[in-house]
Parts: C-alpha cells; sequence; structure tokens
C-alpha cells in the first residue's frame, strides 16, 4: 500500500460523491502517481462499506475488461473486479433516467447466478459451471465517474469499475444447457444492430472470468458467496446511450432483455 487509511477514505467519499451527484473527475492516479493495487482496491472496499452502512445489500459482483473489445477500446490490458449492490439493479424494460448518470454506457453481457459459494485460488472453468445455477442475458449500464471515460486500470478499480446499473432476464438456463463460447450476442440500439459477438469473446470462455473472480477475491481471503449475481463482463465496445434510446439485447438460446432511457 502507497495511501495512507485518510487519504484512501478520502479518495473514496470523493468518487462517491461523484457517483451520487453525477459529477465528473480527473483520474486519481492524476493526484496519486504512487498509488498501487491494494490501494485501488481499498477504494473500492471502502465506497462499498460506504454503501452498506448506509442499508446497501451486496447483491452480486462484476468483472469487466474481459474482452479484446473492451480492453482495446478502453486502453487497459487487464481484468478488473467489482461490485453489485441492490440499488444498481433495474428491473427489465426500466426506464433510466439519463440525468442522473453522467455519461452512461451500455454493453451486452452474460450473467452468471451460483448455487454455491466460489472460493479461489485454484478455481477453474470447470468448478465455475459446476457451481452455476443458470445464466442470462444482462446490459450492464456503466458510467465512469472520470471525465471522458480516460482512466487507467487502478482508476477504474478504485471508481467499482464505472458499475451504475445493470439489468438481466430473458431465458436462464443452466450452464450445461448452452456453449457459452458459442453463444451469439445482438446489441440493438433503437431497433438498430449496434454490436454483435459471442461468449467466446470473454477471455475464450466467460466462466473464465467468473474463475479468475473467485481467484483474485480467494488471494483476499474472500469467496464468491452462493446465490451472487455475477457479470461476466461486457462481450462488444460499450455503446453510448441518450435520453430517447431504447436497448435490446438478444443473447442465442437465452432470449432478450431491454432497457430504455429518458
Ligand atoms: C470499465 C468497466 C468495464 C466491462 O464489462 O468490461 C466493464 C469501463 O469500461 O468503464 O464493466
Ligand atoms: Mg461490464
Amino acid at each position: 500500500m502507497a495511501l495512507d487509511a485518510r487519504t484512501i477514505a478520502g479518495l473514496a467519499e470523493h468518487l462517491e460523491t461523484c457517483e451520487l451527484q453525477a459529477r465528473d473527475t480527473a483520474k486519481i492516479t492524476d493526484e496519486h502517481p504512487a498509488m498501487d493495487w491494494d490501494d485501488a482496491y481499498a477504494i473500492q472496499d471502502e465506497i462499498l462499506r460506504r454503501k452498506l452502512s448506509r442499508g446497501a445489500r451486496l447483491i452480486g459482483l462484476k468483472a469487466g475488461l474481459t474482452s479484446h473489445p473492451k480492453m482495446k477500446q478502453m486502453g487497459v490490458n487487464t481484468p478488473v473486479f467489482g461490485f453489485l449492490v441492490d440499488r444498481f439493479s433495474v428491473p427489465e424494460g426500466a426506464q433510466i433516467t439519463v440525468r442522473e448518470l453522467i455519461h452512461p454506457k451500455v454493453e451486452p453481457e452474460i450473467a452468471f447466478v451460483l448455487k454455491r459459494a466460489l472460493k479461489g485460488p485454484g478455481c477453474h472453468i470447470g468448478a465455475v459451471l459446476a457451481a452455476t445455477d443458470f445464466v442470462l442475458p444482462g446490459i450492464e449500464v456503466i458510467d465512469s465517474r472520470y471525465r471522458d471515460f480516460e482512466f487507467d486500470a487502478m482508476s477504474v478499480v478504485a471508481d467499482n469499475t464505472s458499475a451504475s446499473r445493470f439489468v438481466v432476464g430473458g431465458r436462464a438456463m443452466r450452464p450445461d444447457e448452452v456453449d457459452l463460447r458459442t453463444l451469439g450476442v445482438v446489441m440493438e440500439k433503437n431497433g438498430e444492430v449496434v454490436s454483435l459477438g459471442a461468449g467466446a469473446a470473454v477471455l475464450g470462455h466467460p466462466a473464465v472470468a467468473v474463475a479468475m473472480l473467485a481467484n483474485h477475491l480467494g488471494r483476499h481471503g474472500r469467496e464468491i458467496p452462493a446465490g451472487s449475481v455475477i457479470l461476466s463482463g461486457g462481450v462488444t465496445e460499450a455503446v453510448a446511450v441518450a435520453a430517447g434510446d431504447h436497448i435490446n439485447l438478444r443473447v442465442q438460446h437465452l432470449g432478450s432483455v431491454s432497457l430504455r432511457f429518458a
């Protein structure tokens, strides 16, 4: 750790205030170039602690920057992990008020729901599939608190990996009923196809992202709890949205899920 506890608490407060007030900020490594990975995750943990102390519930976790299209788009080439609280979750077909956000983008994702906890180190694709109750389509709404989505890996980790809102829906299927690698993903904005991909875009198999998450948590003596929803990371580049937009995500065999922006 390069930062002291007060600096970490101050940065967490700053980033969370930006989130709650829909204001952007410069990336925090500009002012704290010595910041390391442990600091970045400690800031994220402190943001979670703040939310839990105000009554939020931890409902899931996310992996991000797990596909080449996403890594290339953001200029960051390491997967990152974040948390999902109840307030981020919106119902199928929900309307999201753009004014409450800074510069939202949407990404098509494969979501996992676990029936058993997963603990690293040594977690692998087989363990993930065995512990998965079902998979389903999800749209993640990301909203980096950093100006123009300009960040590096540590800054984005501190900012809870741009987590903002998400919806899961469609048809839930057991992981042995679908081939998650060849699963086709089609995202439409206002009826036009804006991104296309297949599950394999995420680290060769989206379950690998979940295994990496379990191994990441395992290094800190933590696990992915049973019942968690896990977003495995954008399959394609994220797409900017504005008031009036309608987003529909169709995933092969898993039906579709949609969101509106107003
Ligand atoms: C970071 C979050 C990335 C994903 O699915 O790749 C992410 C960002 O791009 O702002 O959630
Ligand atoms: Mg994402």
